[in-house]
């Protein structure tokens, strides 16, 4: 009888549960959605306190100079474990160049390798292409960015790497992409050459410029970055590698798209927007070099302010956009041009730039390129102060986000620093420190490639690791 009533009970229960449970289908549908596409339940710690964005990624970082390190620099501030591989007694070319303090890693290497350890190796050693293996085995990405066809010739070609881990994603820098110029060897400038930048830069009369802008290295580094990043999302599902291919024109190029956008709009006649249209000049067959000429649609131009005849960057970047236009003529005391035929319309004033911006020259030389753009912001008008390398050091607000850092190094001492530029709310970027040459190379082979003692013996005997410094000495 008991078990009967039991039974009764329980049914009666299910029943309950099931009414229950009927009554909410919204909320369980909801909570399903939340959690769908295989994700995990959302976290309860607190932002930034559940690790970086790429924690568990390790990366092989063959890359020198400029172009590839920036790329792992950035997986580094993310949290990849980076993992720089280098020429035992030299290194990375950078780490001696452009030398301040002797005897300390040159600015040019420690800014471009923050958060990496450093293991040397001679690839070209039997034991040193065995570590090399390991590494392959052991990292989720190689990046490089040596000169076509050097990986090849030290034996780590594309099917050899897949054959010895086909998870591993493999990432190159070249100057160029497959074509005629595959095989050369490039450099900063000659990609801002080839990609469109120089021919695009300067004044109409005078010689292709480059810029400061280190688009050709860094910028194929930010490319080769987001490649990397998509092929580590797409092994996710495909449980594969990939090779991918930052090459440097495409980069630039990339970055001269509005420019690929005039020479189309050529074909349909003068563009109206550079000043040389307003000062009559004829334009040719190809994209002239623009000068100062905004890049859109809205007229801009560099103008003096107060204090230009002494201050180099007493200058500001002013743009006569249009919606703001009757603000900008209120401001610099021409209330008339609001209403002139003349000036009151963009088309009018296209032919009549030089004299505009003249005008408007005369009231910024009359104030300084802060008050010129306090001025003007508050009425919304968009303008640009040309801040010296110096006043962007000493900026307060830059130090406050952590783009400009200050760094401490064993051998140098402190020094300044560009931080992460992109910023993540959950995954929060500490910089530091480049590594000296080779200071993790034991910990690397012991802890990470898991070699015996004896194997280590061997490998050191060899001469394929060089002498490294203990990373004791380096604090
Ligand atoms: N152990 C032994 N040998 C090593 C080594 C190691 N750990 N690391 C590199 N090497 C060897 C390479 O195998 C290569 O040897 P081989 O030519 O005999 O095959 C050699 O060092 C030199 O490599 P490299 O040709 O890449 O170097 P480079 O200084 O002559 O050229 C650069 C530099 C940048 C022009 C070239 O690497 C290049 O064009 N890279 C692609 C484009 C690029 O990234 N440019 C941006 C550079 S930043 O401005």
């Amino acid at each position: 009888m008991a078990k009967k009533k039991d039974k009764k009970a329980k049914s009666k229960d299910k029943a309950s549960k099931k009414a229950k449970a009927a009554k909410k289908p919204v909320l369980k549908v909801v909570a399903k959605k939340a959690n769908g596409n295989g994700l995990p339940k959302v976290s309860k710690k607190a932002w930034g306190e559940d690790g970086k964005a790429l924690d568990g990624v390790k990366i092989l970082d063959f890359t020198h100079v400029q172009s590839g390190p920036t790329c792992t620099q950035l997986l580094a501030w993310f949290g990849a474990d980076v993992i720089k591989v280098e020429r035992p007694g030299t290194g990375d070319i950078t780490r001696g160049q452009l030398v301040d303090v002797p005897g300390a890693d040159s600015l040019y290497f420690t800014m471009l390798n923050h958060n990496k350890r450093s293991i040397t190796l001679d690839s070209k050693s039997k034991e040193g292409m065995k570590v090399l293996e390991r590494l392959v085995k052991t990292c989720d990405v190689l990046v490089e960015n040596f000169a076509p066809g050097a990986l090849d010739r030290m034996g780590l070609t594309w099917e050899h790497i897949h054959a010895l881990n086909p998870r591993m994603i493999v990432a190159s820098v070249k100057g160029f992409g497959p074509g005629p110029y595959e095989d050369c060897k490039v450099y900063e400038n000659v990609a801002q050459c080839a990609g469109g930048a120089a021919s695009t830069t300067g004044f109409h009369d005078g010689i292709p410029l480059v810029t400061g802008a280190q688009i050709g290295d860094s910028g194929t580094g930010l490319h080769l970055a987001l490649g990397i990043v998509s092929a580590l999302y797409q092994r996710k599902r495909t449980g594969r590698g990939q090779r991918v291919l930052a090459s440097m024109q495409d980069g630039v190029l990339n970055l001269c798209r509005v420019k690929l956008r005039d020479q189309q709009r050529l074909a349909h006649g003068p563009l109206k927007e550079y000043t040389q249209y307003g000062q009559g000049i004829p334009f040719g067959d190809a994209v002239p070099r623009a000068g100062n000429d905004s890049g859109g649609g809205q007229p801009g131009v560099i103008l003096k302010c107060k204090g230009w005849e002494t201050d180099p960057n007493a200058y500001i970047y002013f743009i006569t956009q249009a919606p703001v236009w009757e603000k900008i003529c209120d401001l610099i005391g021409q209330p008339d041009w609001k209403t002139h035929p003349d000036y009151a319309k963009p088309p009018a004033r296209l032919p009549r730039l030089k004299e505009i911006f003249e005008r408007i020259e005369q009231w910024t030389m009359t104030k300084s390129k802060f008050d010129v753009m306090n001025e003007c912001n508050a009425l919304d008008i968009p303008v640009g102060p040309i801040l010296s390398m110096k006043e962007l050091a000493e900026e307060p607000s830059l130090r406050h986000t952590g783009t400009i850092v200050e760094v401490d190094h064993p051998k140098r001492g402190k020094y300044l620093s560009v931080g992460n530029p992109i910023k993540l709310s959950d995954s929060i970027s500490e910089v530091k420190r480049s590594p000296l040459l080779g200071e993790h190379t034991d910990e690397i082979l012991t802890k990470v490639l898991k070699f015996t003692p004896r194997e280590i013996a061997e490998i050191k005997a060899s001469g394929a690791t060089g002498e490294a410094p203990k990373a004791q000495a380096a604090e």
